[in-house]
């Protein structure tokens, strides 16, 4: 049988479908609610190095969670190591993680907090996409494309 009725049941079942979407997606796959990391990665780009020899790579990476996280390495094909450095006036320094805070982000910079490669296994164009695999202290990892961007290149913001 079919009729104004059914419609009607059709759409009642699409609206607790729609409900039930979007209590999941405001749970946020945690149980517990707010006390877990929720991280997305965005406006990353590594700028064409001059030599094979060392690359610098940029990462936004923004925490919606309620509890803080560590990006505490990033794995590439490209290079043999990764390393992540703070700069502090005009001097680096190398350290073991990098602190994405609770309802925050970690930007990378020039002039701040970066990535560095070393030992390239070739020179990247302008155009080309580097698989980044980001690891966090608690969080899973989370794997990128950084498309390769002129030498000089500054984000707009
Ligand atoms: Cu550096």
């Amino acid at each position: 049988m079919t009729g104004p009725a059914a419609g009607a049941r059709r759409t009642a079942a699409a609206a607790l479908g729609l409900a039930l979407a979007a209590a999941l997606a405001g749970c946020g796959g945690g149980g517990g609610g707010d006390d877990r990391p929720e991280l997305s990665v965005s406006g990353a780009y590594m700028p064409q190095p001059p030599t094979p020899d060392m690359a610098a790579g940029y990462v936004t990476v923004t925490n919606k969670g309620g509890a803080a996280d560590r990006l505490t390495s990033v794995t590439t094909p490209l290079a043999a190591e990764v390393t992540m450095h703070t700069t502090t006036g005009t001097r680096m320094k190398r350290v073991a993680s990098l602190k994405v805070p609770a309802d925050g982000e970690l930007r990378l910079a020039t002039g701040g907090d970066h990535l560095m490669l070393t030992n390239l296994t070739h020179k990247p164009k302008v155009g080309d996409k580097v698989s980044f695999t980001l690891h966090f202290a608690s969080s899973d990892p989370i794997e990128i494309k950084v498309p390769v961007e002129p030498t000089t290149y500054r984000p707009k913001d």
